[in-house]
């Protein structure tokens, strides 16, 4: 039969567009792909409005289980739900492959993903450049190599979207070595600690792709009727409080006049904006 790949959109269980629905309830079984991004509600909202069980597909069960997943899949309908479009970061570019060598077709069901969505700042999504991923920084391991692409399209005066590291189900390494699989508690990265990492890099690369004075745009819970959107300096932004994850930056390049219109208005410390850090939801209906 058929591998859905459905995407859900960004904020909860009413995100899916019409078609991924159809498809989920016609479905024998659902998998959620819980690691790369989380959707900012809970499962059992999920299997409310499907009516079926939802299973919680982990990096593990997608990189080593594939076929488990894929099992049955040539009898009935199986969904792999990705949250915001399956095409959003992780493509899952190997279970797509494994299903067509076992002759099962794969359809994809579309949805908003923060690609597109952080259109909301008043950026325009075409002057965007290559998107970065900024991992945690850990006492031995400090990787920069997003610092070249966010310095090339600065160069050409584009855009960059940070999408920041997220951490679940990671496996508690002293326990590992003692044997256990315990996984530490999830952990998602903030603006701030995106900032400060950012700011590190510049200082030991010091090449100009950006500095305390670049405009940002921090963004919080896209598409939650909480969500926020600030702009400012990197200095300034590295001091607000963007509250509950997930988080994200864009680092503005050049703006054009209708941008930097748009862009004003989420400016942090100015009247026209609200002025107090926080412009939320006015840009959407919820
Ligand atoms: C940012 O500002 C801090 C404090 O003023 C300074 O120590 C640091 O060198 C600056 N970093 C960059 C990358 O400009
Ligand atoms: C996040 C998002 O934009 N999700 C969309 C998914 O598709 C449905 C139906 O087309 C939209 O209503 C959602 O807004």
């Amino acid at each position: 039969m058929v591998l859905y790949l459905i995407g859900l959109g960004l904020f909860n269980e009413q995100d899916i567009t019409l078609r991924g629905l159809e498809a989920v309830r016609r479905c024998s079984r659902v998998y959620l792909e819980a690691y790369t991004s989380i959707l900012l509600c809970g499962k059992e909202k999920l299997e409310a409005l499907y009516g079926k069980d939802v299973i919680i597909a982990d990096r593990e069960m997608v990189e080593s289980r594939a076929e488990e997943i894929l099992d049955g899949a040539d009898a009935q309908d199986v969904a792999f739900c990705v949250v915001g479009d399956p095409f959003g970061a992780t493509t899952h570019t190997d279970l797509q492959l494994r299903a067509r060598e076992r002759g099962i077709p794969v359809r994809v069901v579309h949805n908003a993903s923060v690609m597109n969505a952080v259109g909301a700042c008043g950026l325009s999504l075409y002057r965007f450049g290559e998107a970065v991923s900024i991992v945690f920084f850990t006492d031995t391991w400090r990787p920069d190599s997003f610092y070249d692409k966010i310095l090339a399209n600065r160069r050409l005066g584009l855009h960059t979207l940070c999408l920041l590291d997220i951490k679940v189900k990671e496996p508690d390494l002293a326990a590992l070595a003692r044997g256990r699989v315990v996984y530490e508690p999830p952990r998602y990265m903030t603006i701030n600690t995106a900032i400060q990492q950012l700011l590190e890099v510049e200082e030991r690369r010091k090449e100009g792709a950006f500095s305390n004075s670049s405009l940002g745009v921090g963004i919080a819970r896209l598409q939650a009727d909480d969500q926020q959107i600030v702009a400012g300096t990197l200095e300034q932004l590295l001091e607000v409080d963007f509250g509950a994850p997930l988080h994200c930056l864009v680092l503005a390049g050049d703006l054009h006049v209708t941008e930097r219109e748009m862009l004003e208005f989420y400016m942090m410390g100015t009247t026209d904006g609200c002025g107090c850090g926080n412009a939320s939801g006015t840009q959407q209906e919820s």
